[in-house]
């Protein structure tokens, strides 16, 4: 059984290094790791290198498309995403990809706010992303606590299924709205943390954004 960790990345030098070294890379699974950099000016590129992982550069701009660009190069049986700011518990993968198996789940979305650490997100983040959880459940009736999170374990065969659009941060909600409606998912609580490095997201601009694209897709369904 084979796992791919796969973390995009931009401008993530004070933290990039620290997320690798807690990824296992020994044990009961083979392990491929890919960073997915969006053309950092720092070192992120370098450290990863230098700390095993595989770099691939996608320099068109986006979230979402530095995701599907990384799913191209995946070969495991397993998919794991999370951030290159170390604010998700990469020592806890492993578990998460024993839970899927031994559970035979397809998609689990690792939800933040039962074990979030103080300081972990700020209110305005907590309310935009009650806002779109809420946005999701309605529209889509997914009932998740944490439609925003960036941590997912899933299998790689279930892609192929799944109707990916979006190239920004609302990729983020699209692919656990495609999850939940054909598979087996769960949300599983890990802990969060604090960032180290700038936050990548315009709260305001991204948040509306995501609104729109759930709706916008809602609708384009018919
Ligand atoms: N390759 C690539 N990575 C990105 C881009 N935008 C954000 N990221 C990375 O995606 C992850 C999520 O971004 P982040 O700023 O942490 O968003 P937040 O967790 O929602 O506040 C981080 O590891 C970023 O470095 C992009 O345009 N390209
Ligand atoms: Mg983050």
């Amino acid at each position: 059984m084979k796992v791919s960790v796969i973390i995009p990345t931009l401008n993530e030098e004070e933290s990039i290094g620290h997320v690798l070294d807690k990824i296992p890379r020994g044990g009961k699974y083979e392990w491929e790791i890919i960073i997915v950099d969006g053309d950092s000016k720092d070192r992120t590129r370098e450290i990863a290198a230098e700390k095993g992982a595989k770099v691939i550069v996608e320099k068109r701009k986006g979230y979402g498309r530095a995701y599907k660009t990384g799913f191209q190069h995946a070969t495991g049986d397993v998919i794991v995403t999370l951030d290159g700011d170390d604010t998700y518990p990469a020592e806890e993968i492993e578990r998460l990809v024993d839970y899927l198996l031994e559970k035979d789940l397809d998609f689990i979305s690792c939800e933040r706010f039962s074990r979030m650490r103080k300081g972990a997100m700020s209110l305005t983040h907590k309310v935009g992303n009650t806002i779109l959880t809420i946005a999701t459940r309605l529209l889509f009736g997914v009932k998740i606590k944490d439609s925003q999170s960036g941590m997912w374990v899933f299998r790689r065969e279930i892609l192929k299924d799944l109707n990916l659009t979006s190239d920004g941060m609302a990729f983020s909600e699209e692919i656990k709205i495609e999850a939940w409606r054909k598979f087996r998912c769960e949300e599983v609580p890990i802990e969060y943390r604090e960032r180290k490095g700038e936050v990548k997201l315009n709260t305001w601009r991204d948040g509306f954004h995501n609104l729109m694209f759930l709706i916008k897709k809602r609708f384009r369904r018919g």
